[in-house]
């Protein structure tokens, strides 16, 4: 497997290329034109670019998180074929340019959630953090204005305010999208992707929806392992897969997470590895990335990824916010710098284990 991290982009992350490349073992980046609109075709020359500048740095750019869907794909309005020729095309420019991770969500309205972006733990660290009795208690408005007001002026991946600016819209949008409706513009989508994937090489990969449960009344339709592997079966090709997001899978604790890895054997393309810890029924937060300081086993997720065989890039997800660094919430270096050292640690020693 291959360690990364993710980095939004010069003008965007405040964490610079050059101490990325300091982290033991890390060689390669995930990123993304940050500041893109879901829809629009990206421009080859923008393309080159970030590759150029990630390069100069002398990492890899190893994938992109994410190239994101428009509204009109999710819910399957007239329109969607314009849109994914839209996306066919960014995808054969990206093709073109060499990059064949590209990571992806299908969430309707609303990206990634949580209720406090900055929770202060015991040992004074700030984490993420989420409860559905905060959301059960506000409307979709006043979610969209805490995640802005939390955010510390950094527009936040998935949540551009374009888009958000006009909620009510796009809640009309998805009213009668329902789960199977979901589900097949899905499929719709990924079979009209999949023979330009197939041509430049490119692996898709679905990022499960975060949290994994229904928020505001809203379908979700990647939340377990049956959800994947109904996909997985539905689109039955190698370039359908998977992001395998630990702590996305991980917030519900029915998921078993090596389970899961064990059973997409071969569809994984992408790991997000980070451990949090569950705080009640529907709420958990964030931890460091060490086994015993949230709920997951992370050694187990990292002995059923070596097992079957994975062999793409890996990256610490959200990590802490410590010793006083200022950040994109949940993404500072330092502890996703301490994650990906651990991580990397209990992978050689399960390499070494093996070869004995
Ligand atoms: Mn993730």
């Amino acid at each position: 497997m291959q360690m990364t991290m993710r980095w939004f982009g010069q003008g965007y992350d405040p964490v610079r290329l050059e101490h990325i490349r300091q982290v033991p073992g890390v060689t390669g980046v995930i990123t993304t034109l940050y500041g893109t609109l879901p829809g629009v075709v990206w421009e080859e020359g923008a393309i080159r670019a970030m590759r150029e500048t990630v390069e100069a740095a002398g990492l890899q750019l190893a994938g992109i998180e994410s190239v994101n869907i428009h509204d009109a794909i999710k819910v399957g309005s007239a329109d969607r074929d314009q849109y994914i020729d839209n996306y066919i095309t960014t995808l054969e420019r990206l093709g073109k340019a060499g990059i064949t991770l590209v990571c992806y969500n299908f969430m309707p309205v609303f990206d990634w959630t949580r209720t406090d972006l900055a929770k202060k733990r015991g040992d004074g660290s700030t984490v993420l953090a989420y409860d559905q009795k905060v959301i059960d208690a506000i409307d979709p408005d006043a979610m969209f204005s805490s995640m802005s007001a939390q955010s510390k002026g950094y527009t936040l991946a998935g949540w551009e305010p374009e888009r958000l600016g006009k909620l009510k819209e796009l809640f009309a949008l998805y009213r009668g999208v329902d789960e199977d409706r979901l589900f097949e513009n899905l499929a719709y989508f990924l079979e009209r992707i999949m023979p330009v994937c197939g041509q430049y090489g490119i692996n898709m990969a679905i990022h499960p929806d975060d949290p994994g449960w229904s928020v505001f009344s809203l379908p979700r339709i990647i939340k377990n392992q049956e959800d994947l592997l109904r996909l997985m079966r539905r689109v039955d090709n190698p370039r359908n897969g998977v992001t395998l997001c630990t702590g996305s899978l991980g917030a519900n604790p029915a998921n078993d997470i090596p389970g899961v890895i064990r059973a997409l054997q071969g569809r994984i393309h992408f790991v997000h590895a980070r451990n949090l810890r569950h705080t009640g029924p529907g709420a958990f937060e964030e931890s460091a990335h060490l086994s015993a300081d949230g709920s997951l086993d992370m050694y187990a997720v990292m002995r059923a990824l070596y097992d079957t065989g994975f062999q793409g890039p890996i990256r610490p997800d959200h990590g802490r916010m410590i010793w006083d660094e200022e950040a994109m919430p949940g993404y500072g270096l330092f502890d996703r710098a301490l994650g990906a050292a651990y991580l990397n640690g209990l992978y050689e020693a399960i390499v070494k284990e093996n070869r004995r």
